[in-house]
């Protein structure tokens, strides 16, 4: 493949971008060589600048459920837009919006919009120390929860692929209120709560977590987390910016069950337009300003274009009952998947949830970021190029979750298990 106006933007972009990109996901660190620029997104595919076009797997990063520039999604935005882009004072789309998420996800009875994920989550932790009065919080390694300060502590996701899992710029004072430990390890969560329970604001998780590869809660961990909680007075906070209206309707909490206090929520709920939301039991959302003491705010929050758009497109996914869909898409792509691996002769560990998958470069079983980093990371850079020149685009880290979307085709599903077995052998 030809690259040759992605290189000449790549090296424009790095005179006036810190590296050259706005996030440093998208850099290739992970993978090695120069990202793409593109030109235009349909469906499953992405095209690039000069050319170039790719089944596409990371799907902006998690938001686009129904694929690329949706006609439903581009309607919306359109007829909106047409009436104002912005408003900064209360528009009715945003109260559709609030009753859709109170209506399907189990745990949220008020619920507040932001710009972002990582608004989110530490919309959540403020709100957490305010309620309880304390200051201590509880996260594990390898999730992600966005840049915020007292979370990018054994962070994963772009800090764990460019090795800086605790950030330069974080006080000393902040990590040290933030208590890390491993996933799914029950004996340190009992230890950690038995000593400092009274001091622990919150317990914050990705219930499913997605961002140092995929790796599952053994069965009982989240009723455990919800249990110790409920018996120290702390917060549980779930991170469902990946799996919310992704994994199930209702996210992993409808899956699972467990009933966090406080959820975040990203990326699909936007349509792809700059959105998170953050809600929960309506005792501690009302300590929220201008109720309660707890300060929070945004100029663009509830904005209507990303209300219209993400309306739209859970409307859409509610519509065509488009998560049944993603389980059948989901499972031959894993059927294929082990089937090159078969054919490879390759041990490796694939893991999937509904359309939400990885494949760990490493054998044996995988349940916490320790198993995870046992990952060949040189082997994945190796098979991820091979499959982006056959025209397939993986996310560019081992420490990365694909994403199926309800675009992708029977036949772009057996492309891809092709182009796998042909990257593995
Ligand atoms: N949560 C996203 C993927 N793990 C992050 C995307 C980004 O940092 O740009």
């Amino acid at each position: 493949m030809i690259h040759t106006h992605s290189h000449s933007a790549f090296a424009a972009a790095k005179k006036r971008i810190p590296g050259g990109v706005n996030s440093p996901v998208r850099a290739f660190r992970g993978v090695g060589g120069e990202p793409f620029f593109v030109d235009r997104a349909s469906g499953s595919r992405i095209r690039d600048v000069d050319g170039n076009e790719y089944i596409d797997y990371v799907g902006t990063w998690g938001p686009a459920i129904l694929g690329h520039a949706p006609r439903v999604v581009i309607d919306a935005v359109k007829a909106t837009a047409e009436r104002g882009v912005s408003f900064g004072i209360p528009n009715p789309l945003e109260i559709e919006m609030a009753e859709l998420i109170c209506q399907w996800v189990p745990s949220i009875e008020k619920v507040r919009m932001v710009n972002s994920g990582t608004e989110a989550t530490m919309s959540c932790i403020r709100l957490a120390r305010g309620f309880t009065k304390r200051e201590k919080i509880i996260k594990f390694e390898g999730c992600y929860h966005g840049h915020v300060d007292s979370l990018l502590v054994k962070a994963g996701s772009g800090a764990l692929t460019h090795g800086e899992p605790d950030s330069a710029g974080v006080p000393a004072a902040f990590a040290d209120l933030t208590i890390t430990l491993p996933f799914n390890d029950v004996a340190a969560l009992r230890s950690v709560f038995m000593r400092e329970g009274s001091k622990i604001a919150a317990v914050i998780l990705e219930p499913i977590p997605a961002n140092a590869g995929l790796y599952f809660p053994r069965e009982g961990f989240l009723e455990l987390l919800r249990q110790q909680c409920s018996e120290y007075g702390a917060l549980l906070i779930f991170d469902e910016v990946m799996t919310g209206f992704r994994v199930a309707r209702g996210g992993v909490q409808e899956r699972s069950g467990v009933t966090p206090d406080l959820t975040a929520l990203g990326k699909v709920i936007g349509g792809g337009l700059p959105v998170g939301a953050f809600g929960g039991r309506a005792d501690v959302m009302d300590q929220l300003s201008p109720d309660g003491p707890v300060y929070q705010a945004g100029t663009l929050s509830g904005n209507p274009l990303a209300m219209a758009a993400g309306l739209a497109q859970l409307r859409e996914m509610e519509r065509v009952n488009g998560w049944q869909k993603l389980e059948q898409l989901g499972a031959m792509l894993e059927e294929g998947t082990r089937e090159a691996l078969r054919k490879t002769k390759r041990d490796f560990v694939f893991h999937r949830v509904g359309s939400m998958f990885c494949l760990f470069f490493a054998k044996g079983e995988i349940h916490n970021l320790a198993d995870a980093q046992r990952s060949d990371r040189t082997a994945f850079a190796a098979f991820f190029h091979r499959c982006l020149d056959a025209g397939v685009y993986f996310a560019p880290s081992q420490f990365e979750t694909g994403f199926i979307s309800l675009a992708h085709s029977e036949q772009d599903i057996a492309r891809t298990a092709e182009v796998v077995a042909e990257a593995l052998g």
